[in-house]
């Protein structure tokens, strides 16, 4: 049986149920190995909470990489998703290039924005700098205002189709190489799509619409779609089953009273297991 080990480096939300909490336990959860670099400590993540701190950790990943090349590690998944500074990207394109042996995955979840905005503390230079990484990436799992940023479009809901295959070209212009697009709405509004560019191909998905939305599903779906594919999971199935699990994580929350700061993912995992059998 094949045993795959992946890298995430993403922050950790010490309390909100996003990034590294979110991503450890899941790709674990799918009988992954699942090794972490921290791009930043905070106390909560930065949707919804006031006076979080932020302990950002850039300085300390160059010596990690060192260690870990002197070591002779090596990764068959290196998965990112909140970075902590725009420096933080050169240093994560430094591990692609250590820490990747022959036939190495690398997954970029350019978490940065979402309905139509930056999450708080990004600009225009991290946005220029995500493309880059985005470029070296082997998959790209955007929202659909990360893949405006990434292109310099405007921002609409999605509907528009035309719209969206405008923003597609753009993002393989860029040199992604496959790309997930989530979070499209169908035109009656009752559905969410996501188009998917693989290996040349384009694909549509589409899920029924939810009533409610909860923080840190973006998340949810990266680390399911890592699991997935690292258990042998074609990207196009990884993608379903990702979508699948990351909606029972939202049923399972609307089922709580008053949880409005993540997904209560944890609930889910028998769904997960099942998806993946
Ligand atoms: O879920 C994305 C995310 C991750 N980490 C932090 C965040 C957010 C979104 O707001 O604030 C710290």
């Amino acid at each position: 049986m094949s045993y795959k080990k992946v890298l995430t480096i993403q922050d950790i939300s010490c309390v909100g149920q996003c990034s590294l909490t979110v991503a450890l336990p899941i790709i674990s959860a799918c009988g992954v190995e699942t090794c972490v670099l921290p791009s930043a400590v905070l106390s909560t993540h930065t949707g919804g909470f006031k006076g979080y701190t932020f302990r950002d950790l850039t300085e300390d990943m160059p010596a990690i990489r060192e260690h870990w090349e002197k070591e002779g590690i090596k990764f068959d998944t290196i998965y990112t998703g909140y970075l902590g500074s725009t420096k933080q990207i050169d240093y994560v394109k430094d591990i692609f290039a250590s820490g990747s042996k022959e036939g190495t995955l690398k997954v970029v979840d350019p978490a940065m924005a979402d309905n139509g905005k930056l999450y708080i503390g990004f600009d225009a230079a991290f946005v220029d700098a995500m493309k880059g990484l985005c470029a070296e990436a082997d998959f790209i799992l955007p929202n659909l205002t990360e893949a405006a940023f990434l292109t310099d479009m405007h921002y609409e809901d999605g509907s528009d189709r035309r719209y969206v295959d405008e923003i597609m070209d753009k993002l393989i212009a860029l040199g992604c190489k496959n790309i997930i697009l989530k979070g499209l709405p169908s035109k009656n509004g009752n559905y969410i799509g996501i188009l998917m560019y693989i290996d040349g191909k384009m694909d549509y998905y589409e899920h029924e619409k939810l009533p409610n939305s909860c923080h840190g599903t973006g998340d949810i779906y990266a680390a399911a779609f890592v699991g997935a594919l690292s258990r042998g999971k074609s990207a196009n199935e990884a993608a379903r089953i990702a979508a699948e699990y990351a909606l029972e994580c939202i049923r399972e929350t609307a089922k709580l009273d008053n949880h409005w700061y993540g997904a209560a993912f944890e609930l889910a995992v028998p769904k997960l297991i099942e998806l993946l059998k």
